[in-house]
């Protein structure tokens, strides 16, 4: 009887808690409309930058490059080292080795089921062992093993691998349902990433449902190192491009590094269930040469390491202004989330 009323507790207990996510759901509804507001309101600050600071015109993306293809079945075209490797490793070693494997498993079953049929075979063979056939069953799949091992080990320590110290840092927050991006080597405090309508998207040349207002803009042949967290709840940063896919754990950095190969536009998607606007919170990365993404920092009244701060202050005054206002928004769109 004790043990039924402590079942019936536990029932209880884990009911409320159950419920209380909920409660804190309806609260976050308000999210939404608050992002295309802030979205509105910074606009008006981005073109006084534009007059005031220098100009940084966005590049527009190619259909087919970093972003998913009509009726493709494989992965993108990689635009990384690790991410070339990697498709080599599955192309390469993977599947010729799963497929070998799925033949000759479905060859054995047909052989045996044919040839070894109860009409065909009345007396079936007594033999219980085999010594070389069970020392050949078994050796063989630890060498296949050992051999993907090795590619596999060598891709894991390359995603791993710490960056080096002129790296460029990115500080990427997931937020219910939103991504924040910070600089912190350049001064350039976190400004957010929403989705774009539609039919602002289409106006853009934008890939409906991919396209961002304010891009992630990245250098291309310098390596980068992502430090990774959430703000609420488990996000995922995943670019396919780059073979990137990198939970954001609040309470946690998780850290990735990697070379873009090409400058371009690559998308990718929040990668993990996060609640009601998952599906609609994009990651548009701009791959820029590193002349562009100083001359991009400077215009984010941001300075490159090294650069004498004081030598960049006329366009820093310049774009203070933007800087503050993208700032003053984040914070605002934060309680109405998290409350
Ligand atoms: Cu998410």
């Amino acid at each position: 009887m004790h043990r039924r009323i402590t079942g019936f507790m536990m029932a209880m207990a884990l009911g409320a808690s159950a419920l209380a996510p909920v409660a804190a759901h309806a609260q976050a509804e308000a999210a939404p409309a608050a992002a295309p507001a802030t979205a509105d309101v910074a606009a008006p600050a981005d073109n006084a930058a534009a007059a005031a600071a220098p100009a940084f015109d966005h590049a527009a993306p190619v259909a087919g490059v970093g972003m998913p293809r009509p009726g493709e079945l494989s992965f993108q075209d990689q635009y990384t080292s690790t991410g070339e490797y990697a498709l080599w490793m599955h192309d390469a070693v993977l599947l010729p080795i799963i497929t070998i494997i799925c033949l000759l498993v479905l060859g054995l079953l047909l052989w045996i089921i044919v040839r070894y049929r109860r009409s065909a075979n009345p007396e079936p063979s007594r033999t219980s062992h085999n010594t070389l056939l069970e020392v050949a069953w078994t050796l063989i799949p630890v060498l296949i093993l050992v051999g993907i091992a090795v590619p596999s080990i060598k891709l894991l320590a390359a995603q791993f691998k710490p960056a080096p110290a002129h790296a460029v840092t990115v500080k990427v927050t997931g937020y219910q349902w939103y991504w924040g991006y910070e600089y912190p080597d350049n001064g350039i405090g976190e400004y957010v990433s929403n989705m774009l309508p539609a039919e602002e998207a289409l106006k853009r040349g934008e890939p409906r449902l991919l396209g961002v207002d304010n891009r992630l803009v990245l250098p291309v042949g310098v390596p980068i190192k992502l430090i990774i967290t959430g703000a609420d709840v488990i996000h995922s940063f995943s670019v396919p491009a780059f073979w990137v896919k990198e939970d954001a754990v609040p309470g946690r950095l998780n850290e990735r590094t990697f070379t873009i190969d090409k400058p371009g536009v690559y998308y990718g998607v929040c990668s993990e269930l996060c609640g009601d606007r998952h599906g609609f919170m994009p990651i548009a990365v701009e791959a820029v040469t590193p002349e562009r993404f100083a001359q991009w920092v400077r215009t984010q009244g941001g300075t490159m390491p090294g650069e004498d701060a004081a030598a960049a202050a006329p366009a820093a005054d310049n774009a203070a202004a933007p800087a503050a206002a993208d700032n003053a928004a984040a914070p605002a769109q934060a309680p109405a989330t998290s409350s």
